[in-house]
């Protein structure tokens, strides 16, 4: 009889085990990139990758495969949803395949600090599950204004006649502006330009240098508008799957990347020197001109969001705007 109980014990202790010892287990997730490796946004994902994985072992590590080599960056964002792959470093406008409102994090008026703050952080994450399967877990650059960048003078705010580079974070501005758009993944635009098959392209204040852009480029118009948005998303299911421990873990590593986005401040005034000398000119709109500009890019950007998606819309223009 002893033996018989020493037998049940043993059975159920081991039964118990497993979901302890599964916890208690480090796990491995699966991390791609929709931006090209030699990407500034991919340096710094890996050095993050690098500290994150000698903080957490026996807790989580971080598998990086790789850029759009691994997984095309219009694809990175279903490959998430399915869980493909666990995490993704991606910007909302490679994945508005997966929902359209994903586009909308370019019209944030404030920082990621505050939106978690007011509430927008939540909305959005919220946003993220329910239409992608995904979590929201960090926004990693933010204070980069978009440009357009030609290769032919305008005078005043007019793309007519001109082909210009697009993804979904310029489509609306631009168009609306008289511009013919074509559009292309990070990876195709130096051969575009190259190729004279576009007249001029969109992209943050920081990183033409990155993909060699600056040989086929030669203006910049300014003011910026919108804020560049990359972001670390997670798969629901796998980030469920966490342990509170390593979601507390991951958590934590995320807050910490947010915390050095004030180096994207530097890093475009710095940018900016480096345009000037290799020779790419400012045309600049100053006055009520800036002001038109600016003010036309936010409307066609809003009207296109609320165009696919009219009560998120609404909510996230209420949350993302300056008070
Ligand atoms: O590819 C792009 O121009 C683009 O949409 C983007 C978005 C965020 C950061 C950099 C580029």
């Amino acid at each position: 009889m002893r033996r018989v109980a020493r037998f049940i014990a043993a059975i159920v202790a081991s039964v118990l085990a497993v979901p302890l010892a599964a916890g208690a287990q480090e796990v491995t997730l699966k991390v791609v990139s929709a931006f090209p490796e030699s990407s500034l946004y991919v340096k710094r994902l890996e050095g993050w990758i690098e500290r994150a994985n000698a903080d957490g072992k026996g807790i989580l590590r971080l598998n990086f495969i790789g850029g759009p080599k691994a997984i095309p960056t219009f694809e990175v964002g279903n490959a998430v949803r399915t869980g493909v792959v666990d995490m993704a470093m991606s910007t909302g406008a490679f994945y508005t395949n997966v929902f359209p409102e994903s586009d909308a994090l370019k019209l944030t008026q404030m920082p990621i600090a505050e939106q978690r703050k007011t509430g927008a952080y939540d909305y959005i994450n919220r946003l993220w599950n329910q239409k992608g399967n995904m979590y929201y877990l960090a926004r990693i650059v933010e204070h980069q204004s978009f440009h357009v960048y030609l290769n032919k003078k305008i005078d005043r705010p007019d793309l007519t006649g001109l082909k210009i580079r697009v993804t979904p974070v310029y489509r609306d501005f631009f168009t609306a502006l008289g511009a013919t758009v074509m559009q292309t993944a990070p990876g195709e635009v130096y051969t575009a330009l190259e190729r004279g098959v576009v007249d001029g392209y969109g992209w943050p204040v920081g990183g033409i240098f990155d993909l060699n852009w600056h040989e086929r480029t030669k203006f910049r118009v300014d003011p910026g508008f919108y804020d560049a948005e990359v972001s670390l998303i997670v798969n629901l299911d796998a980030w469920k799957k966490l342990s509170r421990a390593q979601r507390d873990f991951l958590t934590r590593q995320g807050l910490a990347f947010e915390g050095l986005n004030d180096f994207w401040k530097t890093y475009a005034q710095e940018e900016i020197k480096r345009q000037a000398q290799a020779g790419i000119q400012v045309i600049r709109f100053e006055g009520a001109q800036a002001k038109q500009y600016l003010d036309r890019a936010y409307e066609a950007g809003w009207a296109g969001i609320l165009k696919v998606s009219p009560e998120h819309g609404a909510k996230m223009r209420d949350l993302f705007s300056k008070r």
